[in-house]
């Protein structure tokens, strides 16, 4: 038994987006509803459209399968189903299958009455995908700049990219998004420690309090960010790196074409120098 007695009690109708009390039911512990439903739809679909790709190719080595997008010759026109036809129905079942998971998240949230912080963190997710496979695709002309799907494939793809622009790291959107990554990890890292530092100590002393985790950084740095805090800014931390992943890909081709390093010869045109 998964649910537990409580839960019962959240367990409300309504607060749905779409469709009124249609599939307003749980099934076990997973609330279904309409966009449940089309989840499930997405997620099928384009998972057999990966198995029928990959067995059109050389093999089923989980590794190495790959399903491509289109030659660029085909521009933003839909291609035949083996020519990258595949991807671009895997694409539309991805983001179908995303967005519907984002709009269950709200109905969830709505039927518990909270805010709908969790659907809005997934939606930065989302935004960085169809950075990828939409957005910059689209202001560059051609699907086929989209990357491939494939574990080996879109590593190659991310590489190959990077070195077309000659040294990616002196993107100055790629070292915001870094530093926001590392920063990610860093407060993470600082708060899982300190939470079980207070609560999980060794057998028969008592768990500490709140006060105990301010203390602690006050002590050594003379600032604490507090308990709600650090759960503010570990959400802006984490959505600030997708948020400048996504930049720093759609600035790459769609608005900046020499090597990145070149960018910074901004720095030596300065009036300043002469
Ligand atoms: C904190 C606090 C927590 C925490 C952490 C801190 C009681 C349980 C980790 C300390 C965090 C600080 C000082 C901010 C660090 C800034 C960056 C950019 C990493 O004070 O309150 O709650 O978990």
């Amino acid at each position: 038994m998964s649910m537990l007695s409580f839960e019962k009690k959240y367990r409300v109708r309504g607060g749905t987006l779409f469709g009124g009390d249609l599939f307003d039911f749980w099934v076990g512990p997973f609330y279904v509803g309409v966009f449940g439903v089309t989840t499930i739809f997405f997620t099928l679909l384009g998972t057999a459209m990966i198995f029928y790709g990959a067995s059109l190719g050389p093999t089923f080595n989980p590794w190495q399968i790959n399903i491509a997008p289109p030659d660029l010759s085909y521009g933003l026109a839909l291609a035949p189903l083996k020519e990258g036809g595949i991807w671009q129905v895997v694409t539309v079942c991805a983001i179908g299958a995303f967005g519907s998971w984002a709009l269950r998240e709200v109905e969830i949230c709505r039927k518990l009455g909270i805010g709908f912080h969790v659907p809005i963190a997934f939606s930065v997710a989302i935004f960085a995908y169809v950075t990828l496979v939409v957005i910059r695709p689209v202001l560059l002309g051609a699907w086929g700049h989209g990357f491939p799907y494939g574990i080996f494939s879109h590593l190659d793809w991310v590489s190959n990219v990077g070195y077309q622009y000659l040294h990616f790291h002196y993107n100055p959107a790629h070292m915001i998004a870094v530093t926001f990554f590392f920063t990610t990890t860093l407060a993470l890292a600082m708060h899982g420690a300190l939470v079980l530092s207070s609560t999980n100590p060794p057998k028969g002393e008592k768990v500490k309090t709140p006060e105990h985790e301010d203390t602690y950084f006050r002590d050594l740095i003379g600032y604490s960010v507090g308990t709600l805090g650090i759960h503010r800014l570990g959400l802006f931390l984490a959505l600030s790196a997708g948020f400048w992943s996504a930049v720093c890909i759609v600035i790459s081709g769609p608005f900046w074409t020499q090597s990145w390093p070149e960018w910074w010869t901004w720095w030596l045109d300065l009036p300043i120098w002469r």
